[in-house]
C-alpha cells in the first residue's frame, strides 16, 4: 500500500474556507475592494475545519479533516465584545403594540455568534477593509430549562452542541441535500451579519431614512439569500417600519450574483425544514410570494404554468423554497459572471424572470487579482514585466499590461520571458519529484488541468486524450518518435466525498500514470502526474510553471471559470472550449493565440438530441475500450465510468468533442516546436489579460450595482 502525504514548503497553510471558484473569487474581490479604496466589508463563517485535505492511497482519494487553526491564526483579531444572539426553532406569536398587531418570534434555541476580524490591506494605499468571520459559541441563554431542572450534565453537553454550527464546511459545492445543519449555518451567518450591519448603522443614525443610501448588500450566490428575509423581519417585526417601507428598503439594498448555469443546481430548501428552524421567516416568504403571485396574475392573467415556474414556493413531493427565485424577486439587480452566462440566464435558466424584468439582469465578467496571481506567485515574471513597462504601476492599473504587446516579438524580452518560465518549471519539477518520485524533463511541455473534479469540467476527456497519445507513441517507429513533443501532463483537483464518478476519474488518472510513467519505451515523451490536495498554495506553484492549461468544459456549463484568467496572466497558453469567460478571452487575445476546440454553446442541444447516433471518432471508441478491457487494471471498477460516455449516455459530449480535442492538442504541439512563436503567444496572453482583473469587475459593481465611490483613507 502506498500513501502520499506531502506538505508544501510554505510558511502557513491555506485558510481553506471555501470549496472552489466561488470562494476564491470573493478573496480576489476583497483584495480589489481594499486596493481601490472602497468602503466595503466581507462576512463569512469561521469554520474550524475548512475544505478536507485530499490524500491519495493506492490511487484512491481519501479525505482528512483540515484543522487549520491548530497552530493559531496570527492574522485574525478575536472580538469577544462583538457578539450576537442567533435564534432558531420555536414559535411565532402575536403581540399588540401601539394599537397594531405584530408577530413575535419566540425562539427554541439561541446560539452566540462571536466576531473574528481579518483585516485585508489594500496594495499601495492605506485603506484596509475587514473580513468578519463568525464563530458559534454557546449562548448564556442556551437551554436554561435543563439548568433549572437540575440537569447539569445535559445542559453542559447541549452548550457544546452550539459550536457544531461553525465546525465544518460542506465539501460538496453543488448538491443540495436539504440538511438542517447546513441551513443552520446559513442562517447563523446571515443573522449575525445583518445584526452587525444594522447595529453599525444605528450607532450613527437615529432612524432608517438613510439606510438605502448607506448600505448595499451583495448576495454571493443563494447561500446567504436568507439575509433578505432577515432584513425584512427585523425592519417589519422589530423596527415596526410597516410592510411597504421595509419591502422598499429590502428591494433597494440587495443585489444578487448567480454563479451557476444548471437549473438543477439551484438551491432549494424543504418547506418543512424552513418552518421548523425558521418559522417566522417561512411566513414572510409566503407573504412575499403571495404578493408576487398577485403581481403575476395582473401581468400574465391565468397563465398558471408560468406562475408555477416562477413561484418562490415549489409544489411537489417535497414542497420547497426556491432560493434563486426568492433572490430574483427581492433584489434590484441579478448578475451573471460572464457574457455567455448572462445569455444563458436570459434565454434558459431565468427566462421567465427576464421576460418580466429585463432591466434587472446584467453581467459582470469575473476577474482575479494580479497582486496574488502575478506579484505574489510569480515574482520573476513580475520583475520582467515591470522592467519592460518601465513601471510597477500595472500592479494597481492592469490596463498597462497591454504595453507588453509592442515587445511580443522582441528577442531580448522573449529570452527573459523563457528564462522566467524555466525557473518556474524547475520549481514545479522539484515539487513533482518530491511528491511522486517522478523526474520530469524541463524541455517537455507542461500541460496542466487543475480545478475541482466534475464531469462537466471533463478531466476524463483529458485522460482519454493522454491514453490516445500513449497509444500513438507505443505504435511509432524510432524516426516518428523523434518528432514527438514531450509532454508532462499534470492533473489536480478534489472530488466531493460522495461524488462516485469524480472519484473514479481520479483513480483512472493514477492507473494511467502508473502504466505510462513506468513504460521504458515511452520515457520522457509522456508523463502523467496527479498532484494531490490541490489548493490555492499549490495553484501558486503550478500556474507559473505551466506552458499549456486546459479549460475544456462542455460549452454552456461553466458559468465563468477563473482559473483560465490566472494562467493567462502568467503567460500560459489556453487549450479551451468556447465556454464561460473563455469567449471574452478570445476577444482580448485573439483565437490565433490559443487552441480552441469543441462544440459551441448553440451546437450542444442538437448534439445531445442525436444521442447514441452522434458521430464519435474511432480513436475515442478505442481508448474507452482500452479502459473497459482492463488495460490499466481495475476493469470492473472503471466500467460505470466508461458507461457515462457511451451508448447514448454521453451527456457531456466527450465523444462528440474528441476529434476536435485531438486537433487542438496537435496544434499546441506544432506551436511548441517553434519557441519564438510560442513565446510571442505567451507574451500576448499576459498582455491581453488586463480585462480579467478583479479590479475591473469591482469597479463595474461599484458603479453599476452598488452606487459607491472610492473613499480614500485620510491619514
Ligand atoms: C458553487 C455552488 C453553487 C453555485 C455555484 C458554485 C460555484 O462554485 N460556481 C462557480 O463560480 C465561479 C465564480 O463565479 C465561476 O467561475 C465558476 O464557473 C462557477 O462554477
Amino acid at each position: 500500500m502506498s500513501c502520499l502525504v506531502f506538505s508544501l514548503p510554505f510558511k502557513e497553510g491555506d485558510a481553506a474556507l471555501g470549496n472552489g471558484g466561488l470562494a476564491r473569487l470573493s478573496a480576489c474581490q476583497m483584495d480589489s475592494l481594499a486596493t481601490l479604496d472602497f468602503p466595503a466589508w466581507g462576512y463569512g463563517l469561521r469554520y474550524q475545519y475548512g475544505l478536507f485535505r485530499q490524500i491519495i492511497v493506492d490511487g484512491f482519494q481519501h479525505e482528512q479533516p483540515d484543522y487549520w487553526l491548530n497552530f493559531g491564526n496570527p492574522w485574525e483579531i478575536e472580538r469577544v465584545q462583538v457578539s450576537y444572539a442567533v435564534k432558531f426553532y420555536g414559535t411565532v406569536e402575536e403581540e399588540v403594540s401601539n394599537g397594531s398587531n405584530y408577530k413575535v418570534w419566540i425562539p427554541g434555541e439561541t446560539v452566540e455568534a462571536v466576531a473574528y476580524d481579518n483585516p485585508i490591506p489594500g496594495y499601495g494605499t492605506r485603506n484596509a477593509i475587514n473580513l468578519r468571520l463568525w464563530a458559534a459559541k454557546p449562548s448564556g441563554q442556551y437551554d436554561l430549562e435543563s439548568y433549572n431542572t437540575g440537569d447539569y450534565i445535559n445542559a453542559v453537553v447541549n452548550r457544546q452542541k452550539a459550536e457544531i454550527i461553525s465546525n465544518v464546511l460542506y465539501p460538496d459545492d453543488r448538491s443540495y441535500q436539504g440538511k438542517e445543519l447546513r441551513l443552520k449555518q446559513q442562517y447563523f451567518f446571515v443573522s449575525a451579519s445583518i445584526q452587525d450591519i444594522i447595529r453599525r448603522f444605528k450607532d450613527v443614525h437615529d432612524n432608517f431614512d438613510e439606510f438605502t443610501e448607506k448600505i448595499a448588500l451583495q448576495i454571493n450566490d443563494t447561500h446567504p439569500s436568507l439575509a433578505i428575509i432577515e432584513v425584512m423581519r427585523v425592519l417589519f417585526d422589530e423596527e415596526h417600519l410597516g410592510w411597504d417601507k421595509a419591502w422598499d428598503i429590502v428591494c433597494k439594498i440587495f443585489s444578487f450574483t448567480t454563479h451557476t448555469v444548471q437549473p438543477e443546481g439551484l438551491e432549494k430548501i424543504p418547506v418543512d425544514l424552513m418552518g421548523s428552524l425558521l418559522p417566522r421567516h417561512l411566513q414572510i416568504i409566503y407573504d412575499i410570494n403571495y404578493k408576487f403571485m398577485e403581481e403575476l396574475k395582473k401581468k400574465f392573467g391565468q397563465d398558471y404554468s408560468r406562475h408555477a415556474r416562477m413561484s418562490i414556493v415549489e409544489e411537489g413531493a417535497v414542497k420547497s423554497i426556491r432560493m434563486a427565485n426568492l433572490s430574483i424577486v427581492c433584489c434590484h439587480k441579478v448578475n451573471g459572471v460572464s457574457r455567455v452566462h448572462f445569455e444563458l440566464l436570459k434565454t434558459r435558466v431565468f427566462k421567465d424572470f427576464y421576460d418580466l424584468w429585463p432591466l434587472k439582469f446584467q453581467y459582470k465578467t469575473n476577474g482575479v487579482t494580479q497582486r496574488r496571481w502575478i506579484v505574489v506567485s510569480n515574482p520573476s515574471l513580475c520583475a520582467v514585466i515591470s522592467k519592460w513597462l518601465g513601471t510597477e504601476a500595472w500592479v494597481r492599473n492592469i490596463d498597462l499590461l497591454a504595453g507588453l504587446r509592442d515587445y511580443a516579438s522582441d528577442a531580448d524580452l522573449q529570452q527573459e520571458w523563457r528564462m522566467v518560465k524555466k525557473i518556474n518549471k524547475m520549481r514545479l519539477a522539484e515539487y513533482i519529484e518530491t511528491l511522486s518520485g517522478v523526474k520530469v524533463s524541463l524541455d517537455a511541455m507542461f500541460d496542466v488541468q487543475i480545478k475541482r473534479i466534475h464531469e462537466y469540467k471533463r478531466q476524463l476527456l483529458n485522460v482519454l486524450g493522454i491514453i490516445h497519445r500513449y497509444d500513438c507513441i507505443k505504435s511509432m517507429n524510432e524516426s516518428d518518435r523523434r518528432k514527438v513533443v514531450p509532454r508532462v501532463c499534470i492533473i489536480g483537483g478534489k472530488a466531493a466525498p460522495g461524488y462516485e464518478i469524480a472519484k473514479k476519474i481520479i483513480k483512472l488518472c493514477h492507473a494511467v500514470a502508473e502504466k505510462v510513467n513506468n513504460d521504458p519505451g515511452v520515457g520522457d515523451l509522456l508523463k502523467l502526474i496527479f498532484i494531490p490536495d490541490y489548493n490555492v498554495s499549490v495553484a501558486e506553484l503550478v500556474i507559473p510553471g505551466s506552458d499549456l492549461s486546459q479549460h475544456v468544459s462542455t460549452a454552456g456549463h461553466e458559468a465563468s471559470g477563473t482559473g483560465s484568467m490566472k494562467f493567462l496572466m502568467n503567460g500560459c497558453l489556453l487549450l479551451a472550449t468556447a465556454d464561460g469567460s473563455t469567449v471574452e478571452i478570445i476577444e482580448e487575445i485573439g483565437a490565433d493565440n490559443m487552441f480552441l476546440l469543441g462544440a459551441r454553446v448553440s451546437e450542444v442541444p442538437a448534439l445531445r438530441d442525436q444521442g447514441a447516433s452522434v458521430r464519435v471518432p474511432l480513436q475515442f471508441v478505442r481508448v474507452v475500450r482500452m479502459v473497459r478491457d482492463g488495460y490499466f487494471g481495475f476493469k470492473d471498477y472503471f466500467e460505470s465510468l466508461c458507461d457515462t460516455v457511451e451508448n447514448g449516455k454521453d451527456f457531456y459530449l466527450l465523444g462528440a468533442d474528441f476529434a476536435s480535442y485531438l486537433e487542438a492538442q496537435a496544434a499546441a504541439d506544432l506551436a511548441f516546436v517553434n519557441q519564438e512563436k510560442w513565446t510571442r503567444m505567451s507574451i500576448l496572453s499576459t498582455s491581453g489579460s488586463g480585462r480579467f482583473s478583479s479590479d475591473r469587475t469591482i469597479e463595474e459593481y461599484a458603479e453599476q450595482t452598488w452606487g459607491i465611490e472610492p473613499c480614500k483613507c485620510p491619514f
